[in-house]
């Protein structure tokens, strides 16, 4: 592991003066990227966002720990985000997450589904995501510990058995996917409201494209309309909204086997 260019990046302190923000950043032979970001504010508040991106050349899933916590509630996104379709399709489904299932369905039955959801976001997880709030509880913070090393753990697996790459078009279509889930957190994820808030517009914005979602202005040329066509504004611009379809999936929609059980989100 090499330590990134994140000197910039590393200690970061907001307007408030209080609240502090520390980054550190590395890459591998294997892992294009490897990145995380911890705030801690007054308040109690907490942040976690911890992903790993692997290189082109492998199309194993990316690693997503995302976790809020504010005024005793948490807020818990933990997966091995896809990088190919798991919901119409079968064959990277049975790939990566079929021997993963007993691990997925031990969490879901310990920690929470947390409720309804941005639609779109779930096109991005995977049958055994994390999603969960819930009040601050020394229990469940241990399973949720616990989970965090254990799905960690099973990353490293897949990505130590990982098959590099040869192909030209499939290498291009894991490039592909993984600048739409870049472009796709750029833009939209949850956490920019709060960072802007903190760093102010600027600073956060630099953030969130070279740091957080580096790669977004290199593994690929689409726009976020060519993926996303249904945030166009009649101006051409992209919607302010976070969500078209709104939020759904009040309870977990996949099944123990790993099938989709919820309504059509596309
Ligand atoms: C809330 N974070 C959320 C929610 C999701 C995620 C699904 C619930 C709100 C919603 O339904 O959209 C996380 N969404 C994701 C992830 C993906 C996705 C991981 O699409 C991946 C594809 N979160 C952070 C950081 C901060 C943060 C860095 O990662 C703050 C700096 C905060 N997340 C945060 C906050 C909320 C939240 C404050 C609650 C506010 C809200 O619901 O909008």
């Amino acid at each position: 592991m090499t330590p990134y260019w994140q000197e910039h990046y590393r200690h970061l302190k907001a307007i408030d003066g209080k609240t502090k923000l520390q980054t550190l950043a590395f890459q591998s032979s294997k892992i294009r990227l490897y990145r995380g970001l911890i705030i801690e504010g007054d308040n109690a508040m907490q942040v976690l966002d911890f992903a790993l991106f692997p290189e082109p050349e492998y199309d194993v899933p990316i690693f997503c720990a995302s976790f809020f916590t504010a005024s005793n509630t948490n807020v818990v996104v933990l997966d091995l985000n896809p990088l190919h379709d798991v919901i119409d399709t079968e064959d990277y489904k049975a790939k990566y997450y079929k021997n993963l299932m007993p691990l997925g369905q031990k969490y879901a039955e310990l920690l929470p589904w947390g409720s309804k959801i941005t639609g779109e976001s779930l096109g991005f997880f995977s049958p055994i995501v994390i999603w969960s709030k819930f009040c601050s509880d020394q229990h469940l913070h241990d399973i949720l510990f616990a989970a965090f090393k254990e799905y960690f753990k099973a990353w490293l697996q897949l990505m130590d058995q990982a098959k590099v790459e040869t192909n030209a078009s499939q290498l291009h279509r894991n490039c592909e996917a993984q600048h739409k889930y870049l472009i796709w957190r750029a833009e939209k994820d949850p956490g920019h409201q709060l960072l802007k808030k903190l760093l102010g517009e600027s600073l956060a914005q630099d953030l969130v494209w070279n740091f957080l979602f580096n790669g977004v202005n290199t593994l690929g040329s689409k726009s976020f309309l060519d993926y996303f066509p249904e945030y166009r504004c009649v101006d051409g611009s992209i919607s302010k909204k976070r969500s078209i379809i709104g939020k759904s999936f009040e309870n977990r929609p996949w099944d123990a086997k790993g099938n989709f059980i919820g309504a059509n989100i596309r």
